[in-house]
């Protein structure tokens, strides 16, 4: 801070602290009004890069709207201060670190995410309405005050951020691109407001799944899903969330969700509990005390919202269900190498997905409706527990019914893991 600030008083006013954080492009001090004694968080980032980016007037007039507005849901700009080589964000310091600090540690409960969720979208038609746009949404600039509420940083200051100066070639140090919608990437000129909708989209997912929509080896993959739309729901996932979600990760920005449309969706509208506490599946886990892993494991799936253990065992769950849904500790090649064994003595077609998450089955007898498909994904849900749920596609479900009892069920039941028939322990 030598060249700006003196002694760490920075332009007389504020004394800068410790770090709070940094990214690629700026770093984020504590800070303290010297006048009034307050604390605050202090964002410092060089000039040159904004300049060279030639984002100098856009940014100046966003800022100036920026520090006009004000909204629960939005981390508030007090001041910006510039010297020769830097411009300094004097903000409104928030307390309660990263909401995704939450998620790291599993999913969150749906009307929790509904809650965060509502502030975000918010705090984004808030900043729409008066034509700034945030461009960057993503899980850094997320935070939570001490009450548990959001505050999206960096409203109108994208051009500060970690993307700055992408050359449209890919650099992990430029940060990933699972938050950014696909009309970016193509870097045709893109609607902002549409832009913003895709992240919140991305982040409800993580929200609600606990990993990424996107999630790819490489970001070259990564990209042809983003600009595909492809991704898969959950089970664990409501009727009415895998709706809007669907809605906002649409690749087609003129068919995406509007934020009025989001705000008017079932899924977005629903009541919060009568006790609404913002606590995560983990903090549950945590109520138990000193308990191990497997019941942190086991909590995943117990607490997620339709999972049902039981159909592999339950006669007469079986017959009214169509599907099959649970829990294995033996990794997704196993449970396809079981699948596709099966599939061999039955002479059924396999098809298999690139990324070994899923499997398509057909028999190849004509039956009373057409041939037999079935359809199984694999989903992971903790470093070594997955998901797996099978369903009919096609065909007529007596035939499928007699066929899970007659083929599938036995070639299953030696993976199935249950905390009682079982004593693997989950990772
Ligand atoms: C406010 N409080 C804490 C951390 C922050 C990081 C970036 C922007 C604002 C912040």
């Amino acid at each position: 801070m030598s060249e700006d600030g003196n002694n760490g008083v920075l332009h007389g006013k504020y004394e800068l602290g410790r770090q709070l954080g940094h990214g690629t492009f700026a770093k984020v001090y504590h800070a303290r009004n010297l006048q009034t004694g307050r604390s605050m968080a202090m964002k410092v980032v060089g000039k040159e890069k904004v300049i060279k980016a030639g984002m100098m007037d856009q940014i100046k007039r966003e800022i100036s709207v920026m520090k006009m507005v004000r909204h629960p849901n939005i981390v508030e700009l007090h001041e910006v201060m510039a010297s020769k080589s830097k411009i300094y964000f004097a903000m409104e310091l928030v307390r309660g670190g990263e909401l995704f600090s939450k998620i790291e540690k599993g999913k969150l409960r749906e009307d929790v995410a509904r809650s965060y969720f509502q502030q975000l979208i918010s705090a984004v038609d808030f900043c729409h309405s008066r034509g700034v746009y945030h461009r960057d949404l993503k899980p850094e600039n997320l935070l939570l005050d001490e009450e548990g509420n959001l505050k999206v940083t960096d409203f109108g200051l994208s051009a500060f951020s970690d993307h700055l100066h992408q050359d449209g070639l890919l650099h992990t140090t430029c940060g990933t691109p699972a938050y950014v919608a696909p009309e970016v990437i193509g870097k045709k000129g893109y609607d902002g407001a549409k832009a913003d909708i895709w992240s919140c989209g991305v982040i409800l997912y993580v929200l609600l799944a606990g990993f990424l929509p996107f999630q790819e080896e490489n970001v070259v993959a990564m990209y042809r899903k983003i600009y595909r739309g492809d991704f898969r729901c959950p089970p664990w996932f409501s009727s009415d969330a895998r709706r809007l979600i669907t809605k906002l990760l649409d690749p087609n920005p003129d068919c995406r969700c509007t934020i009025s449309k989001i705000m008017d969706s079932p899924w977005f509208k629903k009541a919060a509990p009568k006790n609404p506490k913002f606590i995560c599946e983990d903090d549950v886990g945590n109520l138990k005390g000193k308990e191990t892993e497997t019941l942190n494991a086991f909590h995943i799936i117990s607490l997620s919202e339709g999972f049902d253990l039981s159909p592999l065992f339950e006669e007469k769950k079986r017959e009214e269900k169509q599907e099959i849904r649970f829990a294995t500790t033996k990794p997704a090649e196993v449970v396809l190498s079981k699948l596709e064994e099966m599939a061999k003595k039955v002479k059924f077609s396999v098809k298999k997905s690139g990324d070994d998450s899923s499997l398509r089955l057909q028999g190849n007898e004509i039956g009373r409706k057409g041939k037999l498909g079935i359809a199984a994904d694999i989903w992971a849900v903790a470093p070594s527990l997955f998901v797996v749920e099978v369903k009919k596609s096609s065909g007529d479900t007596l035939e499928y019914n007699q066929f899970c009892s007659k083929e599938l069920r036995p070639a299953l039941k030696d993976i199935v893991w249950t905390s009682s028939t079982d004593k693997q322990t989950p990772g």
